[in-house]
């Protein structure tokens, strides 16, 4: 049975990768919904680039929603500097003919996890829609499955600030919800997704694959310019796919289960994710941390399924 999922997404390059990885992998995942958040770029961007990416897929049956438009309690953070101005930076894709619905995002997280037995909410953006349903209906967190997020860093620390992930950085309040729900956790933070890069064998592989796989070295080529100048490897960082990559095959990552805290408080240290990895403190356990993963195997499967569409 596939696993049914709402992915909660800031269309940004690598939620795009994601988005087209669980729209070609049916046999493991049924996308219920894709709900939007403002992230990298502000909201109507992000629910303009979803649409798009679900037609690049030729899945125009899918459903899009857009969400919050800013953080909880602060103004929106963006990441211009690394997806460009339209968040798909790299490629010029036609504007999408599908509607985006009319149902707002949070109502349609809350419902669809009140309707369906064992929903995952695979959140791949600041968790402003995730807060905000978990704070207005708290009797869903006993009804969702899992929550898989990408976000969060301990041994790579921050990519926005010194000590923090954009992710968490952009809405701590709502990552503090999210964190404390009680909800099954699992979380690729930077100290897994910095190990997923998109070396140049990788990404001609993907690019020899036809439009789809051209759409997406186009991106990458885009975004890792940054990423190369900024930490001197061989390629960037595909964080946003690690989520879908584990739903379908977690054998190709390793974690720990350990407690996970959020700073909210200093200015220092915002958005930090406290992990306890070495289980110095008593506190409980409330999220399974990744930290490894086969690189190889990640793109061994993204380059099969891509190659689907
Ligand atoms: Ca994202």
């Amino acid at each position: 049975m596939p696993r049914k999922i709402i992915i909660d997404t800031d269309p940004g390059q690598d939620d795009a990768v994601a988005l087209l990885l669980a729209l070609a992998s049916p046999e493991d995942i049924e996308v219920l919904g894709i709900t939007c958040v403002a992230g990298n770029v502000p909201l109507p961007l992000t629910a303009k680039n979803a649409r798009i990416v679900c037609e690049l897929a030729g899945r125009t049956d899918v459903r899009v929603f857009a969400g919050c438009n800013a953080p909880l309690r602060r103004k929106l953070v963006t990441a211009e500097h690394v997806h460009g101005k339209t968040g798909l930076d790299g490629i010029t894709l036609p504007d999408p003919r599908m509607p985006l619905q009319d149902q707002h995002a949070v109502d349609v997280i809350i419902e669809t996890s009140r309707a369906e037995a064992d929903v995952t909410l695979v959140p791949i953006g600041p968790l402003a829609n995730i807060a905000t349903a978990l704070t207005r209906a708290p009797d869903i967190a006993g009804r969702i499955a899992e929550i898989v997020i990408m976000g969060g860093a301990y041994f790579q620390v921050g990519n926005i600030t010194p000590t923090a992930e954009f992710n968490i950085f952009v809405d701590p309040e709502a990552a503090e919800i999210v964190f404390r729900s009680g909800v099954k956790l699992t979380v690729m933070p930077l100290d897994v997704t910095h190990k997923v890069l998109t070396t140049r064998p990788r990404i001609e592989a993907l690019r020899a694959l036809g439009p789809v796989g051209e759409v997406v070295a186009s991106w990458t080529d885009f975004f890792e310019r940054f990423d190369m100048e900024k930490y001197g490897s061989e390629g960037a960082p595909l964080h946003d796919p690690c989520t879908i990559a584990w739903l379908i095959d977690p054998t190709l990552f390793s974690g720990r289960q350990i407690n996970v805290e959020i700073e909210t408080v200093s200015d220092l240290t915002l958005g930090m994710t406290v992990a306890d990895w070495w289980g110095v403190t008593d506190r409980a356990k409330n999220a399974y941390f990744v930290g490894s993963c086969d690189a190889d195997g990640f793109y061994a499967l993204l380059t099969e399924r891509l190659a689907r569409l």
